[in-house]
């Protein structure tokens, strides 16, 4: 299979509690090169920019708040199959329900502050991508 690309977020409740070196240490062990990495703070409308998908769900007040709420790490990771190996490094949405270890069940404390985001599809990881990275730093 060809190498592919995704995007990650490190979440700022797991920034806030000094957890970068930890996950980027588990990124480095399931073998993906970081391609791209930036740390940066979201507004409440960029944060919504990038969860459009959710803005009628209930939960996406909470959301915004929360992931505008501190700094974040946003990543393009690159390994074969990058999207669906980064969703299993992370584990299920809900850390309550994710594998022992996998990064949210670890590290995640509930449903919202779940510590990592990543793309669930092609079509998603390419939006992403792009919302947070131009072309010249993709190299
Ligand atoms: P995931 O793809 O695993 O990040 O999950 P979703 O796209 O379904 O949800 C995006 C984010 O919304 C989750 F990371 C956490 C938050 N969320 C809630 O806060 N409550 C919910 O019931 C579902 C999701």
């Amino acid at each position: 299979m060809a190498l592919e690309r995704t995007f990650a977020i490190i979440k700022p409740d797991a920034v806030g509690r000094g957890l970068q070196g930890e996950i980027l240490s588990r990124i480095h062990k399931a073998g993906f090169r970081i391609v791209a990495i930036r740390s940066m703070r979201l507004t409440k409308d960029e944060a919504g920019g990038f969860y459009a998908v959710h803005k009628e769900r209930p939960f996406f007040g909470e959301l915004t708040d929360f992931m505008s709420s501190g700094k974040i790490i946003a990543m393009v990771l690159e390994a074969e199959n990058a999207i669906a190996k980064w969703r299993d490094t992370m584990g299920a949405t809900d850390p309550k329900k994710a594998a022992p270890g996998t990064i949210r069940h670890d590290l995640g404390t509930s449903i919202g502050n779940n510590v990592t985001h990543g793309s669930d599809a092609p079509d998603t990881a390419a939006f992403e991508i792009s919302y947070f990275f131009a072309g010249h730093e993709l190299i």
